[in-house]
């Protein structure tokens, strides 16, 4: 293709765009930026992971596998801040990969900047507010159980699922619907979605390389620590508080913009079936966990444009002062 690509962060962009900007990546990096399907979306979009993996010594094989953080976005339609924001940080990481040394030689970068394409799409065409896949549950594929749920064919909110309901970790025990016309439907089964079993899929290839994973959603202003599930803590809670709240300070400096800290329960609700919960609980990641962006409620999901640039700055530092104290634990 031709090197070129469209992305901006000056406005919100379609999927062909950010598509475009990952294959351009990967042609103009080919030495060390990678881009893999994990999976395909219910309508059979294509959903990537892009790779960046520097050798600490360019002429060398490396011979031990190093550490690795995953940063996904896009796994709720309607969050557009979270696929411009993560596009934008990996555009810094690349082009300063210089002055990244420190957090590129100790880990493996893995970035899913659309986790739900079909919805994403969906939410640019049709409906703006738009959360969930655009699985149709009145197809034949699930008419059993579409039936089962009592699915008015003609009310248009009665399909797809969210995918952080989805996954099978303490699956529809509290914070979630079982209703297929919910914003918060769980799905008709654990990882009845094809995305949330993309993600796990690729998490659980990773295993024990995985130091830390982040869900990027909007919209709060809030760094949230597992469990969703229950009011209980992990055990390692007080390092996960700690390494969060490196990262929340390094985040809040940037443009003064104040965050919480603090278990999804705490500053939210229960939530449960979260990709969040089972990196931690199943996939065994250890630092797993949500941010929600900005803002804290004026402009909600309808973020303007021009807090694209400022809301990667403010993420990426966090990102980035999380990673550099989780390099030295
Ligand atoms: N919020 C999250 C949601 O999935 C959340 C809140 C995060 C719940 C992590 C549980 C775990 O509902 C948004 N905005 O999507
Ligand atoms: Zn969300």
């Amino acid at each position: 293709s031709s090197g070129q690509h469209r992305l901006t962060w000056d406005r919100y962009h379609r999927l062909s765009d950010i598509n475009s900007y990952l294959e351009y990546l990967k042609e103009a990096h080919a030495d060390w930026i990678e881009v893999m399907p994990i999976g395909k979306s219910s309508q059979g979009r294509p959903i990537h992971v892009i790779k960046l993996s520097r050798r600490r010594q360019p002429d060398r094989v490396e011979t031990s596998q190093k550490k690795a953080i995953l940063v996904d976005a896009g796994m709720h339609a309607n969050e557009w801040i979270t696929p411009a924001a993560l596009t934008w940080m990996i555009n810094e990481l690349v082009e300063n990969a210089d002055s990244y040394s420190c957090i590129l030689d100790r880990f493996d970068w893995y970035f899913i900047p659309m986790v739900n394409p079909d919805g994403y799409e969906y939410s640019h065409v049709v409906d703006r507010m738009w959360r969930k896949t655009r699985r149709n549950y009145t197809s034949t594929l699930v008419r059993t159980s579409a039936r089962k749920l009592r699915v008015d064919a003609d009310d248009e909110q009665c399909l797809g699922a969210d995918i952080n309901r989805n996954f099978e970790f303490h699956w529809r025990k509290g914070g979630s619907s079982s209703n297929v016309c919910s914003p918060s439907f769980a799905g008709v089964k654990p990882f009845s979605e094809p995305e949330s079993r993309a993600l796990a899929n690729f998490m659980l290839k990773q295993r024990s390389r995985l130091a830390m994973y982040i869900s990027l959603h909007s919209y709060s202003q809030m760094w949230l620590l597992p469990w969703g599930f229950a009011e209980a803590r992990p055990e390692d809670f007080s390092e996960l508080y700690s390494l969060a709240k490196i990262g929340a300070r390094a985040l809040q400096r940037t443009h003064n913009t104040s965050y919480l800290i603090g278990s999804v329960p705490d500053l939210l609700a229960l939530a449960s079936g979260t990709s969040q919960d089972w990196a931690k609980g199943v996939a065994g990641v250890r630092y797993s966990y949500t941010l929600e962006m900005r803002d804290a409620g004026v402009r909600g999901m309808i973020l303007p444009a021009q807090q694209i640039v400022p809301t990667a700055e403010e993420t990426w530092a966090g990102i980035y002062a999380a990673s550099v104290e989780l390099a030295h634990r």
